[in-house]
């Protein structure tokens, strides 16, 4: 931090942070306070517990409410509709924090408050936004989202789900796949098309009959996240249920631009897990009678570790900066996501060879967070539809028409 020209130190050691190029001084004060805390309580109730729930594939479901007290469910949305009122950057170090602790744990406050709360507070009308948001964000619900398809995922244009008109109701039909939190879910926000053909959102009840949402099993990845299908079998939901503020796929894309963005963010913080952990290892773990840090192609991983991590953190700090003046677009978010969820992957695979055998085990985070990664990598928009974006952005020619 800089006062009266004088470099003040950081308020937490380097080693610690991994702040290679001061990117905490461009942090303001309520931002460090904000990562800190959520920092503080990842180490006190995910770190403990998350290598057994990934073990057990279960998810800690007894985190939602601590995830809402400390303000991880829309941390840029305003008080009075249950976010925490913050701006862009302190989402953004929120989400790094909780993808330290476990990628899953960032899975659940990404859904309740981008892809759940953020729609209804976009598009919904102000009945709906006072009855769900204050109990979203306080985790009393438990939201999901629900756009991707059986037969499709990476195309949701192409979706099937649809409901027809049946007085002040309509009537629903069709199925969404790999939905995190369906199974436990209160509420979901549905995308399907309405009678003319159009996209549109609608918020489900557990209650309502004809609407189940069983588990799917089997996952070697995000095991301590809950993911499940949304089956809709005749479902009758009140029309004052549907987001009535948009029409068209722009509507579930612009809510996965909010989540994506915080995924940038949240890649880094398994990033430093990863590299934290090498380092340390590198300067204990003793071959040749010298430390492995010692091995100049161990500098070398830990080198180009540090290097695209530092790198990460200064395109997220500008598209935070873009995104809290309203100017970061979706093709920028885009490359953010891309880049920094393959960084991470990658510094997940060279931690795990510094580590050598123990590497696979659970006596360290790296194959968690590996496994993790490669759910990352794919939803919100895999790697390739990313690099396809961009590729629209810059050349001006669509691949996916
Ligand atoms: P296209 O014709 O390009 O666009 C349709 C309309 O949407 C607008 N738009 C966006 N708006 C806001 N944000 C974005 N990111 C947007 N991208 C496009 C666009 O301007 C247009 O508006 P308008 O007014 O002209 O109608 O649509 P397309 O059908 O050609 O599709 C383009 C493509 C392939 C890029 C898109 O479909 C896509 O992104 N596909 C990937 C699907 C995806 O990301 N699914 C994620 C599912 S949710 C999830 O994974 C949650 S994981 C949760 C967890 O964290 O646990
Ligand atoms: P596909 O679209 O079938 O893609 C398969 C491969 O083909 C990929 O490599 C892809 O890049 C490639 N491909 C597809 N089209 C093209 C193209 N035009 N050009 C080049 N390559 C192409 N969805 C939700 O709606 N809500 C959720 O909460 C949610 N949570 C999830 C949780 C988990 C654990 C997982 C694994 C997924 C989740 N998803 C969720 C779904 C996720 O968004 C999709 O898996 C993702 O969008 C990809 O769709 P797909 O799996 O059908 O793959």
């Amino acid at each position: 931090m800089q006062e009266n020209g004088v470099h003040k130190s950081v308020k937490t050691d380097q080693y610690q942070h991994h702040d290679y190029y001061g990117v905490d001084d461009l942090l303001s004060e309520d931002h460090i306070l904000a990562r800190d805390a959520v920092r503080d309580w990842v180490k006190k109730e995910v770190s403990p517990i998350i290598e057994d729930y990934t073990e057990k594939a279960e998810c800690p479901h007894h985190l939602f409410k601590g995830l809402a007290d400390i303000g991880a469910f829309g941390p840029s949305l305003p008080v009075e509709y249950g976010g925490g009122g913050m701006d862009e950057i302190a989402y953004g170090v929120i989400m790094q924090e909780l993808e330290r602790g476990d990628s899953g744990i960032r899975s659940m406050a990404s859904v309740q408050g981008s892809l759940v709360m953020y729609p209804i507070f976009r598009f919904g009308s102000e009945e709906q936004k006072q009855h769900f948001l204050p109990k979203l964000g306080s985790g009393e619900y438990i939201g999901c989202f629900g756009l991707t398809e059986p037969d499709h995922g990476s195309n949701p244009s192409g979706m099937l789900t649809h409901f027809v008109d049946d007085g002040d109701h309509v009537i629903l039909n069709g199925s969404k796949m790999w939905i995190t939190n369906s199974p436990v879910a209160d509420i979901a926000v549905v995308w399907a098309r309405n009678p003319e053909g159009k996209i549109q959102g609608l918020i489900f009840e557990k209650d309502m009959p004809g609407f189940s949402a069983p588990k799917i099993h089997g996952k070697w990845s995000l095991r301590a996240s809950i993911t499940g299908e949304l089956v809709f079998e005749d479902v009758r939901v009140p029309k004052k249920n549907i987001l009535p503020g948009v029409v068209g796929l722009k509507g579930p894309l612009s809510c996965l631009s909010k989540a994506r963005y915080g995924i940038a963010w949240g890649a880094i913080g398994a990033a430093l897990d990863c590299y934290d952990s090498a380092l340390r290892y590198s300067k204990e773990r003793i071959q040749f009678d010298k430390p492995i840090g010692q091995f100049q192609l161990t500098q070398k991983k830990l080198a180009e570790m540090i290097t695209e991590i530092t790198k990460a953190q200064l395109l997220v700090w500008r598209l935070g900066s873009l995104a809290n003046e309203g100017n970061a677009t979706p093709a920028q978010i885009s490359m953010a996501k891309r880049n920094n969820v393959h960084m991470a992957l990658e510094v997940a695979r060279e931690a795990r060879q510094i580590h050598g055998g123990m590497g696979i085990t659970n006596e360290y985070p790296i194959m968690r967070h590996m496994m993790n990664l490669e759910t990352v990598l794919t939803y919100e928009g895999t790697h390739d539809i990313h690099l396809l974006i961009t590729g629209m952005d810059v050349t001006g020619l669509n691949a996916f028409k």
